[in-house]
């Protein structure tokens, strides 16, 4: 098992949609959750090569759901993170590839295929853009910082409002791009400061989970509990905002 596998595979099922940009809805999830033709040619590729080169291995993906059995390994796939820019022919989208070993994330791929960005990382081995070492940012206030908040439709609108309400007064800048894979290794890099999304699944986040902890990166639940890949809420920082951005975020009770 190694990255250059995890890569090879995130590259050529970024490049599958490519060429698929200006592909059809097939399917409305819910309000804006959409699934396009390329979000499920992409998975079935990724599963198929999963299937060829390690038969033993479980596969969880967004489109069609976790293979059958147990397995000490399970890949966990999002084919196209961010479907709703890349239906509108936005390049912020991504490929994203986690690989799981017990519970626990072993290697992480985020690949943006149009700009040719390839985020990846190994627990313990740090994380790299391009083969270039990346590190979270130094800035240790909220006030200097540049924050990412995002929410689906399936979210209280009033509680999501009110959490943007405090972040725009504290932070610097307030951003809500649409790819929480992307997002976390934005943060990864040093870009900005902190990613805040109240609801998300394992495959939108199990590869940037790892790529920005290799990266110096802290992340939690909005209730500041650690994070592991179950779905739920997700507070991503540079490590050193974390404790400013947690207060900020628990909202005083009725
Ligand atoms: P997607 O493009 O793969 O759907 C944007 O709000 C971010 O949240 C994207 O990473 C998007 O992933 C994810 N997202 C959107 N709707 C979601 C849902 N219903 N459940 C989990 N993640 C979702
Ligand atoms: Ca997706």
């Amino acid at each position: 098992m190694n990255r250059e596998f995890v890569s090879g595979l995130a590259v050529e099922a970024g490049n599958l949609l490519v060429r698929h940009l200006g592909a059809r809805i097939v399917r409305v999830k819910f309000g804006t959750d959409i699934v396009t033709e390329a979000d499920e040619a992409a998975e079935r590729f990724i599963r198929e090569e999963v299937r060829r080169h390690y038969p033993g291995h479980r596969v969880t993906g967004e489109e069609y759901g976790s293979s059958e059995g147990e397995a000490e390994w399970e890949w966990v796939v999002d084919p196209l993170d961010g479907t709703v820019n890349f239906a509108r022919g936005n390049s912020y989208f991504a490929v994203s590839i986690g690989l799981v070993h017990r519970g626990e994330v072993r290697i992480g791929v985020v690949y943006r295929p149009l700009t040719r960005e390839l985020f990846a990382a190994e627990r313990g081995g740090g994380a790299t853009l391009n083969g270039e070492p990346l590190s979270v940012s130094q800035v240790d206030r909220v006030e200097e910082s540049i924050v990412i908040l995002d929410w689906t439709r399936r979210h209280s609108r009033h509680d999501t409002f009110a959490l943007t309400e405090r972040l725009f007064f504290a932070a610097s800048k307030v951003r809500s791009f649409g790819s929480a894979a992307l997002d976390l290794c934005s943060v990864a890099a040093g870009q900005l400061e902190a990613f805040i999304h109240p609801g998300l699944s394992a495959w939108d986040f199990a590869a940037g989970h790892l790529i920005l902890t290799e990266a110096g990166g802290t992340i939690t639940t909005l209730a500041g509990e650690p994070r592991s890949i179950e779905a739920g809420s997700v507070v991503a920082t540079n490590g050193k905002i974390h404790p400013e951005v947690l207060s900020l975020l628990t909202l005083p009770p009725g």
